[in-house]
């Protein structure tokens, strides 16, 4: 499962090995303290079930700019004259040794961070096979698997009023010219999904937006996207990232729930799924934990961006996931619903402005590691050895038998339901007992 240690000729970690696995005890900063790919936790590895992925955007090509201030951070594979070609492949090569110092067996991408963007079709298409073919030898000399392929539709100042969603029809078929050549870069190298994060498709004043014929596009869009992906044997999900606003004040994809309607609205749910981002649901007013069980009540939880936000910023900080409460209510709703496979868990995070060494990339990984993999020992602990599942069993024990179960079947009526409480006389007091269940998560996180 775990990639083998990519040796290119050039090193732009220096001094950074194979990260290890070193155990609680461990004050090493750049070891795994509870990350341990090969343990076994239930019916499968640490690495199967967590399959954790990095992000190109934020980790190679995001310097720390912010709009009060330019980068901060200097890469060495953005130094010197060379083409934005060159530059492509010297990142290409900083993100591969990274991933494999790291033993994270899946990376995600955008087209235009993989590979230079160009207005010119012809120049953008090229630039990208060409990415995509070092891509995919880098892929077979390590092990790394794809885990999701996507195309930025907002950083481009023609997608200032939106992609899919667009006014104008031309700047919707220019954004098809991203989608299809994501989608072929997606294929050729063996991505398990196909992300879409509508990044401006919403509103910044509704006196000039027709919502409803916006979003009917969109779902246009997505279906469009789809019969190509299949066209060219994408049998993988596609993926839609919730997000509430940011950069637009309202995106159309603005939660689970939103999102779970609109792709059943528009006969699109046998595709798609669900890619939740921590920070997106509670910039919804959400927790995180809350997205992801509506996502997988729908069954459609597809895949987790891993980060986290701020709790006194209303923005996307994308900071590293540390808090372990967040990381267990995660994986309990993962292990309930058997897992994420074929989706993953990406570190859709950037370290601070004011990191600025390179083994700050390394301690933001492995933290966010090894809080995952402390949240899935204490899920699954609470799972397996704790009374966690029989108290919530018991608590809906009524619907189990009789008339309960006969009115969750479909069976008793409103009449039937009257004389049932005429029969029963006052429902006795139950307590929701939510201190305890609190108590219990912290027991077993002590453990
Ligand atoms: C931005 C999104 C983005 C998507 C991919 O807020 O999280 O990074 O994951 O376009
Ligand atoms: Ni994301
Ligand atoms: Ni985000």
């Amino acid at each position: 499962m775990s990639p083998q240690v990519f040796t290119g000729d050039t090193t732009y970690f220096p001094g950074i090995d194979r990260i290890a696995f070193e155990g609680p005890d461990s004050d090493n900063p750049l070891a795994f303290k509870v990350y341990d790919a090969n343990k076994t936790i239930g019916d499968r590895t640490m690495a199967e079930h967590l399959r954790f992925a990095a992000c190109y955007w934020h980790s190679f090509c995001g310097n720390g700019a912010d709009p009060f201030g330019p980068g901060s951070r200097a890469y060495p594979w953005d130094a010197g004259t060379g083409t934005a070609l060159h530059k492509a492949e010297a990142r290409l090569d900083a993100a591969f040794e990274f991933f494999t110092k790291l033993g994270v067996p899946y990376w995600c991408f955008h087209d235009i961070d993989l590979s230079p963007d160009a207005d010119d079709i012809g120049e953008y298409e090229q630039n990208l096979r060409h990415m995509v073919t070092l891509a995919k030898q880098r892929q077979q000399a390590t092990g790394m698997q794809l885990l999701w392929g996507t195309a930025n539709l907002f950083s481009h100042p023609r997608y200032m009023n939106g992609a899919s969603t667009n006014p104008d029809f031309a700047v919707v078929a220019r954004a098809a010219v991203q989608v299809k050549a994501a989608l072929d870069a997606t294929v050729e190298l063996g991505g398990a999904n196909y992300v879409f994060w509508g990044g401006r498709e919403g509103y910044a004043s509704l006196h000039n937006t027709q919502m409803k014929r916006e979003q009917d596009h969109m779902a246009r869009f997505l279906t469009a996207a789809r019969d190509y992906g299949r066209s060219i044997g994408f049998t993988g999900n596609f993926l839609i990232e919730p997000k509430p606003m940011e950069p637009m004040k309202h995106q159309y994809d603005f939660d689970s729930a939103t999102c779970v309607g609109f792709l059943r609205a528009h006969g699109l749910d046998q595709d798609f799924k669900l890619n939740i981002e921590a920070n997106h649901a509670t910039l919804s007013g959400h927790s995180f934990e809350h997205d992801l069980q509506v996502a997988s009540d729908a069954g459609m939880l597809g895949s987790i961006d891993a980060n986290r936000g701020n709790p006194q910023n209303g923005w996307d900080t994308d900071q590293f996931p540390s808090d372990l409460y967040d990381t267990v209510g995660a994986m309990l709703v993962v292990l309930r619903q058997g897992g994420l496979a074929p989706g993953g868990l990406n570190f859709d995070a950037k370290v601070r402005r004011e990191s600025t060494d390179a083994e700050d990339l390394f301690a933001a990984h492995i933290g966010g590691m090894d809080a995952f993999a402390r949240g899935l020992e204490v899920a699954h602990a609470l799972l397996e050895a704790s009374p966690l599942e029989t108290w919530r069993r018991e608590r809906y024990a009524s619907f189990d038998a009789g008339d309960g179960l006969a009115f969750a079947n479909g069976e008793r009526g409103l009449q039937d339901l009257h004389a049932i409480a005429l029969r029963s006389g006052e429902p006795r007091q139950r307590s929701g007992r939510q201190e305890l269940y609190e108590n219990l998560v912290n027991q077993y996180l002590r453990r």
